[in-house]
């Protein structure tokens, strides 16, 4: 298990959080995902041999907000 936090701009009300919640724990290999409005950052716990950390950045991306890793 890896763990890596992301800096994620775009994300402005709790909606949002559920969101980018949703779209990083819905990918496959993904373990946790803690979202986090005030410091704009997500903390996802995830299986390195199932998906990369630039498809976790793409997937956040494709919903809108601009990511990068921490
Ligand atoms: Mo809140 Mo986020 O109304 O896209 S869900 S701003």
């Amino acid at each position: 298990m890896t763990t890596v936090t992301l800096n994620i701009d775009g994300m402005t009300c709790g909606g949002c959080v559920k969101s980018v919640t949703r779209i990083l724990s819905e990918l496959d290999g993904v373990s946790h995902a803690e979202v986090n409005l005030e410091h704009k950052s997500a903390v996802v716990n995830f299986d390195e041999s199932k998906v990369k950390i630039n498809q976790l950045v793409d997937a956040v991306e494709d919903g809108g907000y601009d990511v990068s890793v921490a």
